[in-house]
């Protein structure tokens, strides 16, 4: 396990709550990775300074802590510029990564299948690129003197076509995945096969519904994006109907435009489908929050206008009466069960039978 130091970084007029909800999901993020946060500290940007972004007092703190805790990396909340990133990595003598960074590193590391594998890897490159030419430019305005410039432009030249190249193949392989994921779709649309997508935040339980329902066996981890790779299994309804259940990657606040690019071909099957069952984790305090950002990326991909069901999931962690029926009353909207007890997933069928197949015959 690798020691982090993890800075997160807040803006004037941010509230507590925001904060913390940053430090929570950092730290999950980080435990996904493998990291041990060895201290958490806050730094507050008003005015960011064009050589280190942080400010020299924070910059102070920050490398205090270095000494104090030896970490192996110090990772910042939000995303560096090139240039922020080496300055702060001179200064500290320390590896420097920011959150996207982060997220592609457990995206590594959760990655199995070729696919998948493909994904992560152009969302690497796609990070790489705009980055490769800041480096460079500084490079070459650091050497500034006669001799420095040509060769130095001209190597980035040749590492971008290289990344470009690289790029250019990756999408060409996954254009082939997409198609023959769109032909798979024909098929099913020909043979009047209903799918159903199970979406919702990153470990809210949505692998732990699919294999409840299905009888399948998806890994379940309390670890953020423990699934990259969809999976599908057939749901038989109560009156003999098969139905399609895909579970598929989860979703984040801020989610890398980088990884919903990347992700284009397992995304595109959510907009796809007929119905969506949106998971949401009524444990989790900032629950409110997630709802939006689940939102926002259902808009991005042209998803939000499809029939859904809201699913309020873990509702065995609630305990006593009176909090059980305080959930009910503010959620009357959602279906309430614990994907892990089998709790309310009668009526979860039930109102999935009634959203595809009575509606359906009404029209
Ligand atoms: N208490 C409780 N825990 C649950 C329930 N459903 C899932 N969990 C736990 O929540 C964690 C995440 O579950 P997953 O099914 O992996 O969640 P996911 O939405 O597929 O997460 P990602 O694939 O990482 O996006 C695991 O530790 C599960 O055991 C539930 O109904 N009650
Ligand atoms: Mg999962």
């Amino acid at each position: 396990m690798e020691k982090v130091l993890l800075v997160v970084v807040t803006r004037p007029g941010m509230r507590k709550y925001q904060i913390k909800e940053t430090v929570d999901e950092m730290e999950q993020l980080i435990a996904s990775s493998n990291g041990r946060v060895v201290e958490a500290v806050t730094a507050r940007v008003d005015d960011p300074s064009p050589s280190h972004y942080l400010r020299k007092g924070n910059l102070e703190k920050i490398s205090d802590l270095v000494r104090e805790h030896k970490p192996h990396v110090i990772i910042f909340s939000i995303d560096l510029s090139p240039t922020h990133m080496r300055n702060i990595e001179q200064m500290m003598r320390m590896r420097i990564v920011d959150r996207t960074g982060l997220i592609l590193d457990i995206f590594a590391r959760h990655a199995s299948t070729r696919e998948g594998k493909l994904q992560v890897e152009l969302a690497q490159l796609l990070y790489l690129l705009p980055r490769l030419s800041e480096i460079w430019e500084q490079f070459s305005r650091l050497g500034g003197g006669i001799g420095t410039r040509g060769p130095g432009e001209q190597k980035l030249e040749v590492d971008r076509r290289k990344i470009r190249q690289k790029i250019g193949k990756i999408k060409f392989e996954l254009e082939n995945v997409r198609a023959h994921r769109a032909r798979i779709r024909g098929q099913r649309k020909r043979n009047n096969m209903l799918v159903i997508s199970i979406v919702g935040y990153t470990n809210a339980g949505k692998s732990t519904l699919l294999n409840r329902l299905t009888g399948a066996h998806v890994v379940t981890q309390d670890k953020l994006f423990a699934t990259l790779d969809p999976t599908t299994r057939r749901l038989t309804l109560r009156d003999g109907t098969n139905v399609l259940l895909t579970d598929t990657v989860g979703f984040l606040q801020d989610l890398p435009h980088t990884l919903i690019e990347a992700f284009k071909a397992t995304l595109e099957e959510i907009k796809e489908s007929d119905l969506i069952l949106d998971v949401c984790d009524v444990s989790d305090s900032f629950l409110e929050d997630k709802q939006k950002a689940v939102d926002m990326v259902l808009k991005e991909i042209q998803a939000d206008g499809l029939k859904r069901i809201r699913v309020l999931n873990k509702i065995d962690s609630v305990t006593g009466e009176e909090a059980r029926a305080r959930v009910l009353r503010k959620y009357d909207n959602y279906i309430i069960i614990s994907a892990k007890t089998g709790e309310g997933l009668n009526a979860l069928e039930e109102r999935i039978y009634t959203e595809l197949v009575i509606k359906a015959e009404k029209r």
